[in-house]
């Protein structure tokens, strides 16, 4: 039996979002019905928009839904009817990647998230028999009903049941990448000197881990003040305008180099001008979106030399269910209050909500879709 939903769905480039009715196909087995309490916008939402990303238009996205289980298919072991969920990005199960905990690697990540349908190719979605995409990240949502996968979404464990859904919503997209690159990709030890690159939601979350993780001094650079202030009250000890000169700073704070450091910019200029900083077997984390035509030019004899690595990291080498949960408990602790990031906006105001956060005054817009 199809269900009927409401759906935010993207036109494209410059054109607003447009609530509509849309029906969702029948559960397959694997799969959750899960009725959306809230979900989060990143900017890969609108990434898809501009055409960066080519999952087919019209399409319903959203991919840092929370809600709450309605139907689940007959195979689904994980989760039932009334649960409290999360939803993350989905992965295959029976990749190289996959086989060792690695999904964010997953070799078919792109069918399982961005085709704008089931990975066999069946729509999730319809409008009037017309097909509109969805699956996005395994989810699409952006509506008041989605369907999700038994891989991507994640009960929320019951010591969390006095945290609101519509706060946890944004954890599994760029929280959980800019937490677990500092967690789990690089491994931050204590008492060692991490610069941060970019704090927007995956800088203020690698803000955030990194003071958890006790790396010392945590060093925080960006080109707008008021996103750094926000930094130091996370937990930067150290913030630097990138507007100056960022990289005489740094070396002057830290002669001895970066043990650490997380670009999320990926601005070349930024990566390449940080590389000379890398201390001796140090790390420089790379998450930021490039063009895709940009080379990077990095000295082979002090890669070599230092011992250096350079790493590409996807979602913070998250294996969903466990990380999330781990980061449900810091912030239970009050060792990770995302919160102070999140403003929210009604589902019907989607449009302002966007805007609010490419005009740079909201760090994580979260829609209100229905009430807990
Ligand atoms: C993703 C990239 C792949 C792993 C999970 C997070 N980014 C979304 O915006
Ligand atoms: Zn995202």
């Amino acid at each position: 039996m199809t269900t009927q939903a409401r759906a935010a769905i993207c036109q494209g480039p410059g054109k607003d979002f447009t609530l509509e009715h849309v029906q969702l196909d029948d559960l397959r087995g694997d799969e959750i019905l899960v009725r959306m309490v809230a979900s989060g916008i990143c900017h890969t939402d609108m990434a898809v928009r501009d055409r960066q990303l080519p999952t087919p238009l019209p399409a319903v996205l959203g991919h840092e839904g929370a809600g709450i289980v309605e139907a689940v298919g007959s195979n689904v072991t994980s989760v039932a009817a009334g649960d409290r969920v999360l939803m993350s990005f989905n992965s295959c199960g029976h990749c190289p990647s996959c086989d060792v905990s690695a999904p964010t690697y997953c070799y078919n990540f792109f069918p399982h998230n961005f085709a704008g349908a089931r990975a066999d190719g069946s729509a999730t979605i319809t409008q009037g028999g017309e097909t509109v995409s969805g699956n996005f990240f395994g989810q699409s949502s952006f509506a008041s009903h989605a369907i999700a996968h038994q891989r991507n979404v994640v009960k929320i464990p019951d010591s969390a049941s006095d945290i609101p859904l519509e706060r946890l919503a944004p954890i599994g997209c760029g929280l959980m990448t800019g937490a677990g690159a500092v967690l789990r990709s690089m491994d931050v030890r204590a008492g060692m000197p991490i610069a941060i690159f970019g704090v927007g939601t995956v800088g203020l979350a690698a803000v955030m881990a990194a003071k958890i993780a006790g790396a010392n001094p945590i060093i925080a650079v960006d080109m707008h003040d008021s996103r750094l202030d926000l930094a130091k009250e996370l937990g930067a000890t150290h913030t630097i305008s990138a507007r100056g000169d960022a990289m005489g700073q740094i070396a002057q704070l830290v002669p001895q180099g970066l043990a650490y450091a997380f670009d999320t910019t990926g601005v070349k200029k930024v990566i390449e001008g940080v590389f000379p900083l890398i201390a001796p077997k140090g790390i420089l984390g790379l998450v930021g979106a490039s063009a895709p035509t940009d080379d990077l030019v990095l000295n082979e004899s002090s890669l070599m030399g230092g011992g250096k690595r350079v790493i590409g990291i996807l979602g913070g080498d998250s294996d969903v269910g466990a990380f999330l949960c781990e980061l449900i408990a810091y912030h239970a602790r009050g060792e990770f209050p995302f919160d102070r990031l999140i403003r929210y906006f009604p589902f019907e105001k989607i449009n302002e909500a966007i805007e609010a956060s490419e005009s740079g005054e909201v760090v994580k817009p979260v829609l209100r879709i229905s009430a807990e």
